[in-house]
């Protein structure tokens, strides 16, 4: 068995594991990063879009704010629609905060470039991960390295930043933890596609055949959604089919407003949960990002909610394995399940009011809840401080 001794194990190198990883290292803390994937896949991986005013300053004071200022598309607020009414919040004037569109990508090769450049070990395309000793003074992580040798890294610390269907949850007794979860009774059909956006900011829109979405990567790539049964099969929905549904949900030919369709590149069904476990420690085992809590796409908030735990998580190792002082380490999991509900909340009002159930009464429900969201200063507010995101350490 090879053998490596660290500080912090990191288990998963998505944005909460390399992120972590590199805070640590900014204040002398080593670690090191096991990943089962390998790091073109773990880079090209197509996932969230959108940072929040609190990512972008923690990206930026962590000297990760070279790229998304230069490539990133700094946006005021959204278009809220429902048919034949688009109404744009502008989160600026309601809060003094915007938001990026800077997809996951971007972040995720930016943080492969930092953690290079500081020679950072990650082993990448391992398996067999399995977590041993959480409670006792040295816990560790084994696994199988991508040249087929049994390792073990032994650490202060190990860190799940695993993702949904990473064993670091699992690795938390049941009798110690609780857990919640909603699945939703509906999917997202998501397409990358080469052509301009047909707006300048994204439109979320409620219509009676479903939620539509549009955002966009670039002044070239747009993003769009359909809400679509779960189980879908992607090849029932030719590109023709996507666009016309699209166009009819999203208002095509309405007020003189158009969408242009293009070549479509990539196309994917995403299923829709809400996901809890806490607590977000167990022992010598701390969670962050997905490997803690899953959220519905449609508040933007699952790469936000990442990076927030990690923010919260990266000062607390330090004092406790620097300092050797407990208190952040103690209040970590309390302080993060603080945001994390309240994020859990606000993406699950999102979806319960945007996708369509068939139940006619919820529609009037949600049609005059768009309504008042949009008219009304303290609706959009809400909405917007959400949006937006509350400062870390909320
Ligand atoms: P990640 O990004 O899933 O990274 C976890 C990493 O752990 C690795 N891993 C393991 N490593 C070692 N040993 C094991 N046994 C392992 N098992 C797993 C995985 O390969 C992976 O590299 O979690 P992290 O870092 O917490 O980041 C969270 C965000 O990625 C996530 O919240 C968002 O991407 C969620 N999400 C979206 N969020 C949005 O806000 N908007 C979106 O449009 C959006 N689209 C998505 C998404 C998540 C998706 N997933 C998870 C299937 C689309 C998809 C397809
Ligand atoms: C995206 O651009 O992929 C995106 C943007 C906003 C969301 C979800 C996904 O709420």
């Amino acid at each position: 068995m090879d053998e490596v001794r660290t500080q912090v194990a990191i288990i998963g190198a998505g944005p909460a594991g390399m992120l972590l990883s590199h805070l640590l290292a900014a204040d002398g803390v080593e670690s090191v990063v096991v990943e089962t994937r390998s790091e073109e896949y773990v880079a090209s991986r197509i996932r969230a879009g959108i940072l929040e005013q609190s990512s972008v300053d923690l990206l930026r004071s962590a000297g990760l704010g070279d790229r998304l200022a230069q490539d990133g598309d700094q946006h005021r607020g959204i278009y809220l629609q429902w048919p034949e009414e688009r109404h744009h919040l502008d989160f600026v004037e309601l809060t003094g905060r915007s938001v990026w569109v800077y997809g996951q990508t971007e972040v995720q090769k930016d943080l492969i470039a930092a953690r290079a450049a500081d020679g950072q070990e990650i082993y990448y395309e391992i398996s067999d991960t399995a977590l041993h000793d959480l409670s006792s003074g040295s816990p560790s992580v084994t696994f199988t390295s991508g040249s087929g040798a049994p390792t073990q890294v032994t650490a202060s610390v190990v860190v799940g930043c695993d993702g949904s269907f990473g064993p670091s949850r699992d690795a938390v007794p049941s009798s110690a933890c609780n857990t919640w979860e909603k699945v939703y009774p509906y999917s997202w059909l998501g397409i990358l596609a080469d052509v301009a956006p047909s707006t300048d900011e994204l439109i979320y829109a409620w219509h009676p055949d479903g939620f539509a979405m549009h955002s966009m990567r670039s002044s070239t790539v747009s993003r769009l959604y359909l809400q679509v049964p779960n189980d879908t099969d992607v090849d029932d929905w030719s590109d023709d089919r996507i666009w016309s549904a699209l166009g009819r949900r999203l208002g095509d030919g309405q007020d003189g407003w158009s969408l242009d369709p293009g070549p479509v590149t990539e196309k994917s069904v995403l299923p829709m949960r809400s996901f809890v476990q806490t607590p977000m420690r167990h022992d010598r085992l701390f969670l962050a990002g997905d490997a803690a809590h899953i959220v519905p796409p449609t508040g933007a908030k699952g790469l936000n909610l990442a990076v927030a735990d990690v923010g919260l998580l990266a000062p607390a190792l330090v004092d406790l394995l620097v300092k050797d002082d407990s208190r952040l380490a103690d209040a970590y999991s309390d302080t993060a399940l603080r945001r994390v509900w309240r994020c859990t909340h606000f993406s699950w009002w999102m979806t319960t009011m945007l996708h369509t159930s068939g139940d006619e009464f919820e529609q009037q429900l949600q049609l005059s809840q768009l309504r008042w969201v949009a008219s009304s200063e303290a609706g959009a507010m809400g909405l917007a401080e959400n949006y937006a995101g509350l400062p870390i350490g909320f």
